[in-house]
């Protein structure tokens, strides 16, 4: 069965690639990583870094989620990040995406031992 922090890297990693100059990014992505199976995801970050730079933001201090618990962690630094938003005519199962590429801070959520990323809160 697929953990928190197995689905956390499926749905927010991607350290490989920069998709600067593919405005389709998304809507491969978004398909390739199973978010657009019996709905379409409405929005999806995906992270351009290395897996331990984003579970080391586990690490800092906690801040309180959108949630309202109090296991969120916010990066100490900006990061690559691709926001992948739905368009508004876009409809299921023709799930189409807007790709913007942003450098932010980002907000996760940790949960277990070891305490990894399990959630994408926000980006700031
Ligand atoms: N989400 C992002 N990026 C944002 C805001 C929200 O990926 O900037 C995702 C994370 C949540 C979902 O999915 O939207 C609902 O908030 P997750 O818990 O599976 O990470």
């Amino acid at each position: 069965k697929e953990s928190g922090a197995m689905k956390f890297r499926r749905q927010h990693m991607d350290p490989d690639s920069n998709p600067s100059n593919n405005s389709n990014y998304c809507d491969q992505m978004m398909r390739r990583r199973k978010m657009t199976e019996g709905r379409c995801k409405p929005v999806n970050t995906f992270v351009h870094e290395p897996l331990v730079d984003v579970q080391a933001i586990c690490l800092q201090g906690n801040i309180t989620c959108k949630n309202g618990h109090s296991n969120c962690h916010k990066s100490s630094s900006s990061m690559h990040i691709t926001e992948c938003r739905l368009t508004n005519g876009s409809r299921y199962p023709n799930c189409a995406y807007r790709t913007s590429q942003k450098e932010k801070q980002i907000i996760v959520a940790c949960e277990g031992n070891p305490y990894v990323p399990v959630h994408f809160d926000a980006s700031v």
